[in-house]
Parts: structure tokens; C-alpha cells; sequence
């Protein structure tokens, strides 16, 4: 906490003139294929097309620039790209199939054309590319009226940027979250702008210390305190279309493990197998679902990782076999702090190797952490990743499926909370002081997890969740938002902050569900609960100090709705996990910000309570504590009630009942949404599927919905044994709806031993045909709402 003194006149020194030296005019310039080198009054920028929508920007004041630096982040090098040049007196412009850019000349300007408008997108104007005497480097854009941003990886605060200054260095921050907290946990220096339904994107491809500074009126700008100036530029021209470029260069998301898309119960920490077995007790016996239990600092033997304490956990093997009998997994987690003793196999091993991080002079970087003094691997080096990863056959070996990295930023009980910034890692050949690589180190932890888990886990698809991480991080781990607290205004935070790290690539996020640190109470749980169910990682998780908070710690009406909506998480299960399917072939998040969906609707752009699940479904939780209304806003078109199949026509906002059982879900006119019946286990035969239809208009479009399901755990699906149906639904005449399913890949026989499909907003004597034949009414098992029949499917 501070006091006035932190605002004491003598702190505002002025700011200096840095001297920055502008990149100058353009005097010549070479080309080859997509690689344009542009030779300027006061050093070189080099252009690279590395596909028709994707160009790399890179400026060095002397010299050629370095491509290859770090390029592990980088999936696909650059591709052959047909590039038109118009060499005009004045500018160069740059045009591929999708992609005009403009170099003004006098002086060397890049900017970005909007195709169909000829407008002027990410100008540079008056300021441009510059640098400094101190290794500074920054990029300065012009910003419109109108424009948006979004995007940032995980950022405190609303949804649209703009007005935001923004820094990227990995920080372990305990307290606060709030507004003005920056940096936290994971740097993702990739932004879009958005203006009237146009977006472009920027991913500032730089691991020093960055700053994304939009709190300019006309001008936005991105700085670096060292490396090179280097960004990529994405056409779009639409929010998916970023998404889409931006993930094909830095990756998408794995699909998960069915069982990691559950619920999993977390607590700073479950100390004992006792104490595991009472709480799966406590599930099984009070029928709540729940696929993994975390196991948090507590397990291990004085903080060493790869080991558990025996006496806590005397028979650690059997208790995660039989938890696995039961479709119960545990999840450790791995700090990447290896305690300093020397009778100590992992820090025994790690020194005969010379695998943790040193110092300039050769010296091991010893920092304080929770097993006091410890070593730090030195992820940048592939041996030392090898390494980590196959320490983790300790795990395997015991069953276990999924590993979860914490204080990896890396977080160091020191005044700068971090590694020194002169140790020098060895980078695969490119060493790197800790100042240029901080930012990689927990994406090159979880890297090293993932890869070693997946080695070890013969064909079945791992699990790693992260604290820490940098661009291209979904590729190996999904991440949650670290330590927030039991605060009403913190659940409504995360819905941004997950929102706009999906806009990053980062689809496979959550936050503790109930809050972290501070107490939780009955209502905020059953509130939190509602909204983690669709959110796409779903943990609840707790800190030693606080109260507990497993779905009974408030009484029997609280533990009634909480079960009731994780529940719902799995009747909803067909539904989400085909959205982590879309998610991990395009990039596309699950839980979307409305502007994704409706970039043109000015009501969308900084729309923070309410997210879209896919872009058919759309959630508006209650953030505020005994609130039972809410304002939604519900995009053109009409849309159904969930819970109701009321009917409500869209375009504006509405005044919606939200009792403490309610979380408002809204389903659009023409969607097609398959839920199982409730399990308590992801592991549990889906024995029925029913598919709900929501009338499309007669006339409209057909609603079409592709049904996606493997066998959930294994590598198989990616050598086809997968299952793939194309479901279309269209009134063909004003009582007649017409479903029509095709099979587009049979590779795998999905569990469903009975189909169901029930339509909603059915007028009295609609006929449904399926495939072309009356299907038979089926007497729906839920309560009969009007306009709802259900129909059989063979
Ligand atoms: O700084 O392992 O964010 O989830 O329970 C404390 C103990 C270290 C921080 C994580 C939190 C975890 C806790 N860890």
C-alpha cells in the first residue's frame, strides 16, 4: 500500500528528449521474390512478405537485418509471395493478392492499405520508424477517430485499449489486479486495430522489455528497450481474418484432452492423499462432476520438484491410479526452481550438465523461491528442454496426464521479482542476456513440458497450464490469469482479460473460478460457477489463507446451483469441444467478444459483461452481488432465450430477470447446439445426443452446425479417426423443417447410442423430416415448453 508520498513533487522528474534518430529517407532499394531491403538516409529497413496478408517489417540503423533471432516463436518461415512494385516518384507500392502496402519516400513511411476503401490503415505519418543512442527502438502509427484495439494477451481492464499504455515484461503480481496493473504474468506484444468493421494487425515481434502506448489522441505508438525494431503487419481485412494471419505465424492451440476441458477442482493445496480421497469422496457421494484435482506446492518434498513427500502422499501412485480408474486426474504443478542441494538428484544432474541459467562470469544464478535457494534451467538451450521434458517420466510413470507450470515468469523472492538481468543464456547458439529473453522463459518452460509429457505419454494428448508465456504459447499450454481474488469486480474483469488474450491466440484461458486470494462467499461462487461453465478453462482454485470454497463450503441451496452449472458444463461438452476443434484448425477463440462476431456494430466495441460461446450462443453473466436484472445486448437478428425459448428480437439492449439459478444465456435464431446429458465424469460414455434446433425464419438461410467428436484422449484423430457430420436445418415450406445430416468422415464411431432432436420455436403441426422422411415425435423428457418438440434421429 501507499501513502501520499508517492506522489511527492520531486518524483515527477521531466521527461527527456531521448534523441531518437528517425529512419530517413528512402534512398534505393533492392529486391528479390518477396524480400524488399530499403536503404534510408539513417539505416535499412527490410520488407518480407511472408505470405499475400503477412508482412515482416524490421529496421536496423547498420546492417542487414537478423530473421532468425528467436524464430523458434515463428512457426512457418516466409513463403513464396507474388509481390507487385509500382516505383513512383514520391512512394513504392507494394501489392500482393490480399495486401497493399505504401512506402512513402521522403521520408520512409510504411503504411497499410484497406482494399476496398483505399483508406489509409496503421499510417505511419510525421513519425515513423526510430531509434536511439541507448538501443531504444520504437515504431510510432497514426490512430483514427474511430479506431479500436484489441488484443495484448492478458491485460487488466476493459476490452478496448485505446487510451492504455501498455508494458511486456513477465510479472508475477500477487496484488493487485486491478485497472492500472501492468505488467502481469504473460506478454503477447499483438494488438488489431479496428475501425468501422476493418481490422489490421501488428504483432511486435520483440522479447525485451516492450511498451504499446495508445494513450495518444492521433498517434499510438510501440517501443523496445533493446533488440531490433521488428513487427509483423496482418491485412485482415475482418477481426477473423487477424486472427487467422496472426495464428498461422505463432500457432494454435492443441485440441485438448476432453478430460481437460472438465472441471477441475484446485487449492492452495490439498496436503494429503487423505485429503484428496475426502474431497473425491465428497464429489462422488454429492454427484458433482469433476475430471482433475490440482496439487499445489504441498505435495512435494520440500519444495523439490519431480518428487512427492512421503509421508503426505506415502502411496502417490495408487491414489492417481485409482483416482484414474474413477476419469479423475491430478495435476501437479512444476515451479521451475530447482532447490539448491547437493543430495538432490534433478539439481545434482542439472550441474553435472551445466543445464541452469549463469551468469556473465560463469556462475550459477542462485534466487529465492519457495525451496529457498534455487537453480533455474536454462529453457533457451534444446538439451536442457530435453532434459526437463524427460524428468517428467517421474510423472508419467505415476499416471499422470497433466502438468501445471507456475512461477515461471521466472518469479524470484528479490527486489527486481526476477533473474538477474546479466545471467546469459545459451539459446541454441545465439546467447542472450536475461534482459532479451525474460519474456520467453516461461513459454520455453512450457514448451519443454509439453514436448517431454507428449514424448512420454505414447499417443495421448497432454495437458500443461501456464502462469507465464510469450506469443505462440498456446501452442503448448493453456493459461490462466494467475492471482485474482474473491472480488465481484475481478469475475467481471476476466471476462475481458480472457476475451482479448483469445484475440491473442490464447483461446484455451480461465481464471480462478471463486476467486484466489481473499474470501469467497456463497454468492459470488454460484456467480463465478455460472460464468466459468462456458468459459473455456474451467478451474476453481483457492490460496491457503483464504476459506474454503469447494461447491458444498457454503450450504446446501449454494452447492444445489453450483453443481447445477457445472453440470451444464457437461451437457454442454459436444458443443465446446467442437469449438476447441475450430479453435485449434483456425484459431478462432471460443469465447468471443461480440465485436468478433459483429464487427460493424459500434454497441460491441468495448462490450465487457458478455461474451459470445462460438457465434451462435451468447452469455451475459451477473457480476454485481445481490443483483437479479441485467441490461444485455443483443446484436441484430432474434434470438432465443435458453431457458425459456422466449423469443426476443435483437438490434438493442433488453432488460433481462436473473435470479441467482439464472445465468442468461441467449441461442440465435438458426443455430444448431448438440448437448449430452450431465456425467460426472468427461470419461463416462455420452450415451445420448441431442441436437437442438432453433427455427430458422422461412425463407432465411439454413441453420448449419458441423458436429465434431474422436475418442477424446488419444493423437488418432490427426491420422483421420475422427468423426464429422454436416447438419443443415431450413423450413422448405412454412410447416415443413427439413434436416438433412451428411457424414463427412466416419473415421470414428462416436458412443450415442440414441439421437435426439428437439426444435425450438416449432409452430403448432410443423413436420420435421429428416434426410428426407417424417421423423417420429418423441416425447420430450424436459417439461413441455411451448414451441419445443422433440423428434428421434437415427
Ligand atoms: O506465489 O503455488 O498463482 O495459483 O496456488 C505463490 C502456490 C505461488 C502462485 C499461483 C497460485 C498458486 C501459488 N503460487
Amino acid at each position: 500500500m501507499q501513502n501520499s508520498l508517492a506522489i511527492h513533487p520531486d518524483h515527477f522528474r521531466q521527461v527527456q528528449n531521448d534523441g531518437f534518430t528517425d529512419i530517413g529517407s528512402l534512398l534505393d532499394y533492392e529486391s528479390g521474390g518477396n524480400t524488399f531491403r530499403l536503404h534510408c538516409q539513417n539505416g535499412e529497413v527490410t520488407a518480407v512478405f511472408y505470405n499475400a496478408s503477412t508482412l515482416r517489417v524490421t529496421m536496423n540503423p547498420d546492417g542487414e537485418a537478423e530473421l532468425g533471432r528467436n524464430s523458434h516463436v515463428l512457426i512457418p518461415g516466409p513463403e513464396e509471395t507474388d509481390v507487385r512494385v509500382e516505383d513512383a516518384e514520391d512512394r513504392l507500392l507494394l501489392e500482393t493478392n490480399s495486401m497493399t502496402v505504401v512506402v512513402s519516400k521522403n521520408p520512409c513511411r510504411i503504411t497499410l492499405l484497406d482494399r476496398a476503401t483505399g483508406k489509409a490503415m496503421a499510417a505511419e505519418t510525421e513519425r515513423g520508424m526510430m531509434y536511439n543512442a541507448r538501443g531504444e527502438v520504437a515504431c510510432f502509427k497514426a490512430m483514427d477517430a474511430d479506431d479500436h484495439f484489441y488484443g495484448f494477451g492478458e491485460k487488466a481492464g476493459f476490452l478496448d485499449k485505446r487510451g492504455e499504455k501498455m508494458t511486456m515484461w513477465n510479472t508475477d503480481v500477487y496484488a493487485p489486479h486491478n485497472q492500472e496493473t501492468d505488467p502481469l504474468y504473460v506478454s503477447v506484444p499483438f494488438f488489431m486495430g479496428l475501425r468501422e468493421g476493418k481490422a489490421y494487425g501488428i504483432f511486435f515481434f520483440n522479447t525485451f522489455r516492450t511498451v504499446l502506448n495508445l494513450t495518444g489522441e492521433q498517434e499510438y505508438f510501440f517501443w523496445a528497450e533493446g533488440g531490433q525494431l521488428d513487427y509483423f503487419l496482418f491485412a485482415g481485412p475482418g477481426p477473423k481474418e487477424v486472427i487467422g494471419q496472426y495464428t498461422a505465424l505463432t500457432g494454435r492451440i492443441p485440441l485438448p484432452p476432453k478430460w481437460a476441458i472438465g472441471y477441475h477442482q484446485s487449492r492452495y493445496s490439498y496436503q494429503s492423499e487423505a485429503e484428496v480421497r475426502e474431497l473425491v469422496a465428497s464429489y462422488q457421494q454429492k454427484q458433482i462432476p469433476l475430471d482433475a484435482i490440482h496439487l499445489d506446492i504441498h505435495y512435494m518434498n520440500g519444495y523439490r520438484v519431480f518428487t512427492f513427500d512421503k509421508s503426505r502422499f506415502p502411496a502417490a501412485g495408487r491414489l492417481i491410479r485409482e483416482l484414474k480408474e474413477a476419469g479423475i486426474r491430478i495435476v501437479p504443478i512444476v515451479d521451475p526452481g530447482v532447490k539448491a542441494d547437493p543430495e538432490y538428484g534433478v539439481f545434482k544432474q542439472g550441474i553435472a550438465q551445466g543445464a541452469f541459467c549463469r551468469k556473465m562470469d560463469g556462475s550459477v544464478f542462485y534466487g529465492q523461491v519457495w525451496p529457498e535457494k534455487s537453480a533455474f534451467p536454462d529453457f533457451s538451450e534444446k538439451d536442457v528442454r530435453r532434459w526437463w521434458g524427460s524428468l517428467h517420466r517421474y510423472y508419467t510413470n505415476l499416471g499422470i496426464e497433466g502438468i501445471w507450470n507456475d512461477m515461471n515468469e521466472p518469479s524470484v523472492f528479490n527486489d527486481s521479482k526476477t533473474m538477474d538481468l546479466d545471467v546469459v543464456h545459451g539459446n541454441d547458439g545465439q546467447p542472450a542476456t536475461h534482459r532479451e529473453l525474460h519474456n520467453l522463459y516461461g513459454y520455453l518452460m512450457s514448451k519443454a513440458t509439453y514436448e517431454g509429457m507428449k514424448e512420454e505419454m505414447d499417443n495421448k494428448r497432454p495437458f500443461v497450464l501456464t502462469r507465464a508465456g510469450y506469443a505462440g504459447i498456446q501452442r503448448y499450454a493453456a493459461v490462466w490469469t494467475g492471482d485474482n481474488r474473491s472480488f465481484w469486480e475481478h469475475l467481471e474483469m476476466s471476462m475481458p482479460m480472457c476475451m482479448n488474450m483469445g484475440l491473442s491466440g490464447i483461446a484455451f484461458c480461465g481464471a480462478d473460478v471463486g476467486g484466489f486470494a481473499h474470501d469467497s462467499n456463497g454468492q459470488l461462487l454460484v456467480r463465478w460457477t455460472q460464468l466459468g461453465a462456458l468459459m473455456p478453462y474451467f478451474r476453481n482454485h483457492s490460496e491457503l489463507k483464504s476459506i474454503r470454497q469447494e461447491p458444498w463450503a457454503f450450504g446446501p441451496a449454494i452447492e444445489a446451483l453450483v453443481k447445477r452449472y457445472i453440470t451444464l458444463r457437461y451437457q454442454w461438452l459436444p458443443y465446446l469441444y467442437g469449438l476447441f476443434r475450430e479453435a485449434s484448425l483456425t484459431g478462432i477463440p471460443l469465447m468471443r467478444p461480440l465485436l468478433l462476431e459483429y464487427p460493424q456494430d459500434v454497441n460491441t466495441y468495448n462490450l465487457n459483461d458478455q461474451f459470445m460461446l462460438g457465434s451462435q450462443v451468447l452469455v451475459a453473466p451477473v457480476t454485481r452481488p445481490d443483483t437479479n436484472v441485467r441490461a444485455v445486448y443483443l446484436p441484430v437478428g432474434r434470438w432465443f432465450d435458453y431457458w425459456t425459448d422466449q423469443v426476443l428480437e435483437g438490434g438493442r439492449h433488453v432488460l433481462v430477470q436473473a435470479p441467482l439459478d439464472v445465468l442468461p444465456i441467449y441461442v440465435k435464431e438458426g443455430a444448431i447446439l448438440p448437448h449430452v446429458p450431465g456425467r460426472l465424469t468427461t470419461g463416462e460414455p455420452e450415451e445420448e445426443l441431442v441436437l437442438h434446433v432453433y427455427l430458422p425464419q422461412p425463407g432465411a438461410d439454413a441453420a448449419e452446425y458441423t458436429l465434431y467428436e474422436d475418442d477424446g484422449g488419444s493423437f488418432d484423430y490427426s491420422r483421420g479417426a475422427l468423426y464429422e457430420q454436416r447438419i443443415t436445418a431450413a423450413l422448405s415450406e412454412p410447416l415443413t423443417l427439413d434436416i438433412r445430416a451428411e457424414i463427412i468422415c466416419g473415421g470414428y464411431a462416436p458412443s450415442w447410442k440414441r439421437k435426439t432432436i428437439i426444435v425450438h420455436g416449432a409452430p403448432a403441426g410443423l413436420e420435421v423430416k429428416v434426410d428426407g422422411v417424417a421423423a417420429a415425435l418423441r416425447e420430450p423428457e424436459l417439461p413441455g415448453l411451448a414451441g419445443r418438440i422433440a423428434v428421434e434421429w437415427e
